[in-house]
This record gives C-alpha cells, structure tokens and sequence, in this order.
C-alpha cells in the first residue's frame, strides 16, 4: 500500500500507532525534552524587560564586536524528532527547528553570519524588519545566493520592536517545508509601560511527513500529517508554566501552509502586537481566539489564572497526528459482519469508529501502525485520555509557581467542588478489556496466538 496520507485506510484498518502511543503521558513526553533551561538574558542595551522563553527552544547567543551584537546562524540538515517514536530528516539552523530565537533591543546594531551547510543555495529574509534593501535576503534580487560551503555576513541596525522572524528566500516552498525558519523578538528601547512577567514565544507550522516516511515532502499545500508548535506535536510540547497573577504574552509565528485560529481556555486575552510592534494601547482587542495568518506574527497577553489551561489551534484537524482522508465514513456503520470476514484473513483485525473515534487512543498502543508514524490521538491527563494530537498543549497557572521558573509543575489541584460531575446516568458497564488501566506499553502483539481469541462475543448470524 503507498503510504500516503490520503489513500492510508487510517480509521478502519487496524494499523493505528507507533507502538508508544497511549503509554505516553504529556509530561513524561515534555520531561524526555532537552530542558529548555531560563535562556541568560542578552547584555542588554534597555533595562527591565523579561526575556523570551521559547517552547522546546532556545535563545542563540552572541558577542559583542566593536559595538555590534555578533549572532551566528549555520544551516544544516538534522534529525528532528516531532514526538517520542517519531523523527524526520529536516533542514534547520544550529541543529534545530526552528532555528534559536534572536532576542535583541530597538536600537542595537547587529551582524549575522551565516553559514550554509546545506546541499544547495540559501539565504536568510528578516521577515518583517526595517532595514537597507541589500540586506533583505531575497536571493537573486538582493543579493547573490549563499552557496554551500559559503558565510555570509548581514548588518544592520533595529530601527523598531517587536515579533518578527527569519527564514530562507531562496527555494522556498522546498526550504521553508523542511523546516527553516526561527524568530527574531526586538525589545523595545524603553521598558513597556505595562511590563510582562512571562514571554513565551513559538512559531506554528506543518509538515508532510507521509505515514513510514522519513522527509517532509515539499509539494504538498493542504493536507499535511504532522501540526505542530515549535516543530514540536503533541504531547511532546512543553507546556506553559506560570504564576496566578502574572501578566504572560504569548507570542507567535506562522510560516506554515494554513491560518491556525489559536484559541487559549480560561482566559480573555488582548491581542496587543505582532510584526508591528506592540501596538498602542487603544488598539488592544478583546479576544479567546486569534487567527494567527501565514507569514504574520501575533501576540497575546493575559493576566494568569490558576488552572490548566488548553491553548490549541482550533480547526481540529489540527489537533491530530497522522489520519487518513477521503476514507469511508463508519459513523453509525456496524461493521459485524465485514469485520468477521476480515478476521478470517487479518488475524486481529479491528473494526472501528461505529461510534465515534476516541477508542482509537485506547488501541493505538498495541494495533502496530506504520514505522515512524505517531498515533492520530495521544495524550493522558488526570482524568484520561485527552484524544489530542498536533497543535496542543497546556498553559499550567499555579499560585506557587516561582517566578522565572519554567518547569512543569504537574496536573492542577482542582479546589474542591470545582470539578464537573456524574448526576445521573448508568453505571458504566467495563468493557470486556478494559484499556484505561492497562500498560500497552509492555504488551508484544507480535507473539499473540489470535486464533485464541474469545469469539463467542462477535455475532457470527451474520456470516
Ligand atoms: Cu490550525
């Protein structure tokens, strides 16, 4: 069978995982992360603004030379991994996706060397920065490309502030597809009037990394296979910790093929800037969901609330991992008797989605999938399973949370009361295998006698 996402009979065959799928728990997945320790702040040219904490990322450190911030950028291939059981052969800057965020102040002069280690041409566009037109990083129309083997130097001064990004403008669509690009944050010159405590920072893309595969395919425009924040899928996303109170910004990045509406639980946020800067105070907006377009920068800022709190983009096919389109539809579909026939030929087989699609999270960790191929649903939280993939994670406010301190502070301790309840309704009669307790994570299909399987539950009237 091609392995593509569209003629992949995802719902109703029985390959539905990679094998680690509903064993993974959010945390365990954000702890197995390089730590994204509280990044040094630059040297700073303004005082009193809280530097950026990019998700799964970094800050690229620089030097000072003869008065101007010195960053380096090297281009390469890499292997990213997207989540636990799933990497790729991606194009980068500085062995990641995105690239390290530059993080400097309205007013620095700054010089970018970039090194091209790829096998063909690049150059870096500072998508949305004020500066002379022979540093704007068009290949061919501003500047000869930058040839592999190559080091370029681009200098210019930050003539504003705000939420910006880079990324190549040469074979884009290809380049940017594989991974290119990273953000490029400029404080402002003068402390914010109304400061942030928290800065968080991500950029939104996806990829087409077919079922099996191992290199994000450039040609596709639409139906993609991995959405993530930060290259990064569900649950493999850090989540965003902070302290009740605190004023957080969220700031984002699109330079992926889709507008994503990002839309955050719990909380009214102002939209107060983005590529333009942090616009004036009396064009803040109201809002719970921002369109965040392609090739524009958004952010948002609260005022925290103790909870955990979703952030995701809601177009819920972006909150799935790999699926398959264009397929039957088996909702209200039994599915018996075709499922009895099949059985004869596929030991185990699995009919599924007569009533929905959440039990695919419960098979995903023991039904192999194909290789390197994450399940569509993952993720448990304390209540079970969260049914998400991609474009997901969790905004954890605490009133102990320290200031300044990123690390995940665990599931919220609901006050009691506050937690929806059962009030009528029949007991929940337990599946014949209950799945919820069990760890698929231990399970070898590989040696099961199927032919044992208890068949006195399936009706055989229909055969
Ligand atoms: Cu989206």
């Amino acid at each position: 069978m091609n392995p593509s996402r569209r003629n992949f009979f995802w719902s109703s065959l029985t390959g539905m995982a990679s094998g680690l799928g509903a064993a993974l728990i959010g945390r365990q997945a954000a702890a197995q992360e390089p730590a994204s320790a509280p990044q040094a702040p630059p040297a700073s040219s303004a005082k009193g603004y809280v530097p950026v904490h990019t998700l799964n990322g970094v800050t690229l450190p620089f030097v000072m030379r003869d008065g101007v911030k010195e960053f380096h950028l090297t281009a390469e291939e890499i292997d990213h991994e997207f989540a636990p059981g799933m990497t790729a052969k991606c194009w980068g800057y500085n062995g990641r996706t995105p690239g390290p965020t530059i993080e400097a102040v309205e007013g620095d002069r700054v010089r970018i060397l970039v090194t091209n280690n790829l096998p063909e041409h690049t150059t870096i566009h500072w998508h949305g920065l004020l500066l002379p037109s022979g540093m704007d990083g068009v290949g061919g129309l501003s500047q000869p490309h930058i040839q592999p083997g190559e080091t370029f130097a681009y200098e210019f001064t930050l003539q504003q502030h705000g939420t910006h990004m880079y990324h190549p403008h040469a074979d884009e669509m290809v380049q940017l597809a594989v991974g290119m690009m990273g953000m490029f944050v400029i404080h402002p010159k003068q402390p914010e009037a109304k400061p942030v405590d928290r800065d968080f920072v991500f950029m939104i893309h996806n990829w087409a990394v077919h079922p099996g595969t191992y290199r994000p395919d450039p040609s596709v425009m639409q139906d993609f296979d991995v959405w993530t924040f930060n290259s990064k899928a569900f649950p493999a996303i850090e989540h965003l910790a902070a302290r009740t109170g605190e004023r957080i910004r969220i700031r984002m990045g699109n330079l992926s093929m889709w507008n994503h509406p990002i839309h955050l639980h719990g909380h009214q946020f102002v939209v107060t800037g983005g590529d333009g800067g942090r616009w004036p105070e009396a064009q803040w907006r109201s809002d719970t969901t921002e369109i965040v377009g392609v090739g524009q920068c958004r952010a948002i800022e609260f005022v925290g609330i103790a909870g955990d709190w979703a952030i995701h983009c809601h177009m819920s096919h972006h909150t799935m991992n790999a699926m398959g389109h264009e397929i039957p539809n088996t909702l209200g579909v039994d599915q018996s008797a075709m499922a009895q026939k099949i059985s004869a030929l596929l030991p185990g087989y699995m009919a599924m989605g007569e009533s929905g699609m959440a039990e695919h999270q419960d098979h995903s960790g023991h039904m192999p999938g194909p290789k390197n191929t994450l399940p569509m649903m993952m993720g448990r939280g304390p209540f079970g399973n969260l049914e998400m993939g991609g474009m997901f994670t969790v905004v954890k406010i605490r009133d102990d949370q320290a200031t300044g301190d990123f690390s995940d502070p665990g599931w919220f301790k609901n006050p009691k009361g506050t937690v929806a309840y059962r009030v009528a309704g029949p007991a929940r009669s337990k599946p014949a295998v209950d799945h919820s307790t069990m760890d698929h994570s231990k399970m070898d299909h590989s040696t099961m006698d199927h032919s044992k399987m208890d068949h006195s539950k399936m009706d055989h009237s229909q055969n």
